[in-house]
């Protein structure tokens, strides 16, 4: 596949690689999962004194979310050791993991992400670092196998863990709300661990620069850690490695070398428009916003491009919106694009840019979703062939503001009476519904929203934001088993943006 390669962008992206703090953690207890819940707790103090011989297992709790490099120190006991250490390491993020077992995962992404590790080691005592950077709060170690005649004992255990951010940078939200102040934690903690080299999407998997993820993250680093020059150098690798259209890939990959993924997704591409404005919204910072100005354009111009002869986004665009199998995408598309020509109107105004263009597309998109993609009957956007009726559909058209703000009030009343079955599945549709109460003035709906789902995540003991969450389907995943599912992502950490923007 060939690349429309920029390399003064990348250059420019390269000089603006962080340089990641790093803090020592040492366990806090040792645990008993069962089920995935702890069902008992004891002081680390107690590591020390244990002898492991095969098929022996302890647990340790680090107490809360870590990404980063292990170290063991080990030595043996008993005779000299006359067979190598055979030793498994098995990271959680959360407890569950622990006792998920990754024999059963036959699922659509790799196994090779669940964070499983088999190591020998020969001579004794020894120092044990391994090389593969984890993310987790539990870490079971199983000797399978020693010797008759030695075992092992584990003096020391330290995990360094690593961000581009230090925690104590992200300030605090003040409220008396219990509840509040530990969403707003839990967010931080999010977003601390997966900004890394870029803003990752979860430092457990896929650990990669994704679009969608870095829109969010940006929002929420704004009003936390503000560093801007992370957002800019994720800008310029999206600008400096596109596809051969000009069309900003879903995601990039960093390493050996910058390289775009061959996904593309429709959505995506043209946040690169809203992500470029927030920046330059955000930070102050003309040049770079001048400088990635025709990316965006360029992004708006693809997205035009997608319409079928009514102006309606075709069926097949390629729009991620949500991970909800079956969901119908071409209404939640085209209120993307209409939402994206706002955000392109606005920038390019803002630039002193022409933008007579995107204003007479603009009209004629609003007036093809009010005229195709409207049923006046139900009050409702449908979506396709089929008409579907989804949350994702209403949610885009009412932040591309269709109608005005009391009809848009009305579809969310509607929609939330009706609750079709094509509901939301990721914190990230999440968030844009409760982005659309707010965008009709809902306030007491958003705030109550964002408690009744991320308040339940942390009811639900989350020390970081996950990937998915259906309350109604714990275990949800798109991928065929939530082993493989990512428990700190990005696109979960907006209740700090959100409570700090809206509710302070
Ligand atoms: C998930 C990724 C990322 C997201 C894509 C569409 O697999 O982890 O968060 O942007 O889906």
């Amino acid at each position: 596949m060939k690349h429309l390669v920029n390399e003064a962008f990348l250059q420019k992206a390269a000089a603006l690689k962080p340089q990641l703090v790093e803090k020592i953690h040492e366990p806090k207890a040792m645990v008993e999962i069962k089920k995935g819940k702890v069902v008992k707790s004891q002081s680390i103090d107690q590591l020390g004194q244990m002898q492991l011989g095969k098929g022996d297992k302890v647990c340790l709790d680090f107490g809360n979310h870590y990404v980063g490099y292990l170290t063991l120190h080990i030595h043996s006991e008993g005779e000299h050791p006359d067979a190598p250490l055979f030793m498994k390491f098995k990271f959680g993020e959360n407890a569950q993991e622990i006792t998920d077992c990754s024999e059963d995962y036959n699922g659509g992404l790799s196994r090779s992400w669940i964070q499983e590790e088999w190591i020998h080691v020969d001579v004794f005592p020894a120092v044990v670092q391994l090389s593969r950077r984890y993310a987790m709060r539990f870490l079971e170690l199983t000797a399978i196998d020693t010797s008759p005649h030695y075992k092992i004992v584990i003096d020391h255990v330290e995990f360094k863990a690593v961000s581009a951010v230090e925690e104590s940078a992200g300030g605090s939200y003040v409220t008396t709300d219990a509840l509040l102040q530990k969403m707003d934690q839990v967010s931080l903690k999010t977003l601390e661990d997966c900004m890394q080299d870029v803003f990752e999407d979860g430092p457990k998997r896929d650990r990669r620069l994704w679009i969608g993820d870095l829109r969010l993250e940006a929002l929420a680093n704004y009003e936390t850690f503000r560093h801007y020059d992370l957002v800019k150098r994720c800008l310029y690798l999206f600008a400096g490695c596109r596809h051969e259209n000009g069309a900003v890939g879903a995601c990039i990959f960093t390493e050996p070398k910058v390289f775009v993924d061959f996904i593309y997704m429709y959505d995506y591409a043209l946040f690169f428009v809203s992500i470029l404005l927030d920046y330059y919204k955000a930070s102050g910072d003309e040049a770079t916003a001048r400088e990635l100005w025709a990316v965006a354009r360029e992004q708006l111009m693809i997205g035009l491009s997608a319409r079928d002869e009514r102006g309606v986004v075709i069926e097949d665009s390629g729009a991620f919106l949500d991970w909800k199998l079956g969901l119908n995408k071409q209404a939640g598309a085209h209120g993307v694009l209409i939402y994206s020509l706002r955000q392109g109107i606005k920038l390019g105004k803002l630039l002193g840019e022409d933008v007579s263009l995107f204003e007479e597309e603009l009209v004629k998109t609003i007036r093809a979703a009010k005229e195709y993609l409207w049923d006046p009957s139900l009050k409702l956007f449908v979506s396709g062939k089929e008409k579907q009726i989804s949350y994702a559909s209403q949610v885009w058209m009412v932040l591309a503001g269709v109608w005005d703000q009391k009809t848009n009030q009305e579809i969310l009343a509607c929609l939330v009476q009706l609750d079709p079955e094509m509901n939301m599945v990721t914190p990230y549709m999440n968030h844009h519904f409760v982005m659309a109460y707010l965008e009709c003035g809902q306030k007491d709906k958003a705030l109550d929203y964002i408690k009744s789902y991320w308040g339940e995540m942390v009811k639900d003991g989350a020390d970081t934001f996950w990937e998915l969450y259906n309350p109604k389907n714990k275990k949800e995943s798109p991928y065929g088993s939530s082993i493989i599912n990512s428990y700190c992502h990005a696109w979960s950490c907006t209740p700090t943006y959100i409570l700090r923007k809206f509710f302070s």
